[in-house]
């Protein structure tokens, strides 16, 4: 079974399934939801938006992580089995990780979590809490086979429920409930001074919904959507406001082409790739003519240059106007990625 149509229905039952489960979600929240839910496969890298396959699982399981009352608590949902991570990179912050199973594997593992106050998301896997005025640690694991490692120096309550769990834990005075397999942690690794970066923003999905903005003008901010309203903010993708849009560009003497995006609301690193229909490179349909690499800092423009080959010069010479589509991969330091499209025409000098 293959192809858009067999996606669709798919995808509809997913999104379905996950406002079941959390009936308080608006439609950009599912959307958001949905977008994340996937295993990457690099056969669908390049041909949909994600870049992999919806997965079920990965839609619906969901912990939380907070900070409240000097105790950071870590909740599973049902359904699933947890790896629940937890270390001290920094004097000053917790880490809080439950790493998806790979893909194909089976059983399934892993959940999303989702931070409350005290903490931020790092990715959708791993949050990081602060650890001022933490006096300890409450862990429920939940049903199903889990698995548990406590943080280090701090005082741990640790419910594994149901199934066979597993737990490594350090000689503090921890309670423990519903563990079989428990192992003692050898000698703790020292946490590498304070955290010299502030913590990460707060989930956007456990804020209210965002007011609805004017449409973007010349600059406006970009999102998963161009054309469809006000895109959702989403402040764990790294977003652009667009300075150059469905413009014609016109090539250098040398056969340069720039393009300019930004600025970006965080550092990035990222790709652009651009690319025409038939017209540049002969004999394929769809030719990549450009691609490079860039580096940007925050509150900075992308602005990239790509030198055209003489072939393909001369070609644009011949033609007057391409059609090209230019693609902007942007990665921050998390690891979250978004993809930015655009279409203009390339003028000849
Ligand atoms: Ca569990
Ligand atoms: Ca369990």
């Amino acid at each position: 079974m293959q192809g858009t149509s067999m996606a669709t229905p798919l995808v509809a039952g997913i999104a379905a399934l996950v406002k079941s489960e959390f009936p308080g979600e608006n439609s950009a929240q599912l959307r958001d939801d949905l977008l994340r839910a996937v295993d990457p496969l690099p056969a669908l890298a390049d041909k949909v938006a994600t870049g992999g396959r919806i997965n079920a699982y990965k839609a619906v399981a969901r912990s939380t992580v907070a900070v409240r009352d000097g105790v950071l608590r870590v909740q599973a949902g049902e359904g699933q089995r947890n790896h629940f991570t937890l270390s001290r990179p920094f004097t000053d912050r917790i880490l809080v990780e439950d790493a998806w199973t790979p893909p194909y594997q089976d059983p399934m593992g892993g959940s999303r979590l989702m931070p409350g106050p005290g903490c931020g998301r790092l990715s959708d896997t791993r949050v990081l809490c602060t650890s001022d005025g933490v006096g300890s640690i409450a862990v429920d694991a939940g049903d199903l086979d889990d698995t548990i490692s406590t943080v280090d120096g701090l005082a741990a309550s640790v419910d594994c429920g149901t199934g066979a769990d597993t737990l490594v834990f350090d000689a503090h005075d921890d309670a423990r409930t519903g563990c079989e397999g428990q192992t003692s942690r050898p000698d703790p690794r020292p946490p590498a001074g304070p955290d010299p970066n502030p913590l990460p923003p707060p989930d956007p999905v456990l804020l209210p919904a965002p007011k609805p903005t004017p449409a973007p003008g010349p600059g406006g901010a970009v999102g998963g959507t161009s054309s469809s309203g006000a895109p959702a903010r989403d402040t764990t993708r790294p977003t652009a406001a667009v300075a150059r849009r469905n413009k014609r560009i016109r090539l250098s003497r040398k056969g340069r082409l720039t393009f300019k995006l930004g600025p970006v609301s965080e550092a990035v690193t990222g790709t652009a790739t651009f690319s025409s229909r038939r017209k540049l490179v002969r004999g394929k349909r769809v030719a990549v003519f450009g691609r490079t690499r860039f580096k940007v800092g925050a509150g900075r423009r992308v602005s990239v240059r790509v030198t055209l080959s003489k072939a393909n010069r001369k070609r644009v010479r011949r033609l007057k106007t391409v059609t090209t589509d230019a693609r902007f991969v942007l990665e921050d330091a998390a690891g979250n990625t978004r993809t930015i499209r655009f279409r203009f025409v390339l003028r000849r000098p």
